[in-house]
């Protein structure tokens, strides 16, 4: 069988998360720094290490048919692919900014004004829905400094912390796209065999990752409020404990519900509350 081909970025913010993200889906291949594609020996897989900006247009030309890549790029990029997951992770919004100093009040205060950006196909996008005639400048790296030059009057780049705009003497002006790392495929990829596979063992790891194991002991008096609280995959596991009539109740929680549970759990009796990182969840 011919391998799937994946392309995840070489070097970046996106590589070291998305080699984690394969890695757990069980997949065993060679991460060497220097070397463009490596094949994974327990799955029919080859992983193309590219430059972020060549993986849309790999994946639209069918070089790769498979692609892990920032939503901001695959929108610059304009191309023709298919969105098969989200992947959580590279989290981070593309946003108009300005001069601390600047009087600007609203959006439509951009009417006449400099934009440097390294994303003009987005930006001019974002200016034409909303009907503003503004100069975009595109510049390909350090956007931020441009004001502070004399260039433009705002920017419009990534934004992860804000601290890089603080510490251009930048606040943050209008938001243009959020973004999070995406796995993209060819248009009209077959999702069935390899790709079905692939994506439901990534589903799983997203899965997991949304959840903790966690076991408590409680007194069988307090079991059903407790029971309440805690919705198990289908319904919490029960085992008796060598002290008459406490109980160890085994099972999975939310992990955005995780500390307004176990505060909850606590109150209602539950005790030596144990909390575990779950790998995968197959369901
Ligand atoms: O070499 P290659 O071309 O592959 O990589 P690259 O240098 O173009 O991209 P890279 O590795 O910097 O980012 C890859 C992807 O990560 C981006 O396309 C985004 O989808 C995502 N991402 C998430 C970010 C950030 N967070 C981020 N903070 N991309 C860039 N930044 C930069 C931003 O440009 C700005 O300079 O970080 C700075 C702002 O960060 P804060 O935290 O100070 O706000
Ligand atoms: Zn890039």
């Amino acid at each position: 069988m011919t391998p799937l081909k994946i392309a995840i970025q070489k070097s970046g913010r996106l590589n070291e998360k998305s080699v984690a993200l394969l890695k757990n889906c069980g997949l065993n291949f060679e991460n060497y720094k220097s070397s463009l594609i490596s094949t994974v020996s327990n799955f029919p897989l080859e992983i193309l290490f590219l430059r972020d900006d060549d993986i849309p247009e790999y994946v639209q030309d069918g070089i790769a048919d498979l692609g892990i890549v920032g939503e901001n790029v695959i929108n610059e990029t304009e191309v023709n692919v298919q969105y098969l997951q989200r992947l959580g992770f590279g989290k981070c919004t593309l946003k108009i900014a300005i001069p601390n100093e600047s009087n600007l009040q609203e959006i439509h205060d951009l009417e006449g004004k400099a934009i440097a950006t390294s994303y003009p196909v987005i930006l001019k996008k974002y200016l034409q829905q909303n009907k503003i005639d503004a100069t975009i400048r595109t510049i390909s790296g350090s956007v931020e400094i441009s004001p502070g030059l004399g260039l433009s009057d705002a920017i419009c780049d990534i934004v992860s912390t804000g601290g890089t705009l603080k510490s251009n003497g930048l606040k943050p002006f209008a938001e243009v796209l959020s973004s999070e790392a995406i796995l993209i495929g060819k248009d009209g990829v077959d999702r069935d065999g390899v790709v079905k596979e692939l994506m439901q063992r990534i589903q799983s790891v997203l899965t997991a990752k949304e959840t903790k194991y966690v076991v408590l002991n409680v007194d069988r008096s307090n079991l059903d409020t407790i029971l309440q609280l805690l919705p198990g995959v289908k319904s919490p596991t029960i085992v008796p404990l060598a002290e008459e009539n406490w109980v160890a109740v085994h099972t999975v929680i939310q992990e955005r519900d995780f500390w307004e549970k176990i505060n909850r759990l606590k109150a209602e009796g539950a005790q030596g509350i144990v909390v575990m990182p779950v790998e995968k969840i197959i369901m």
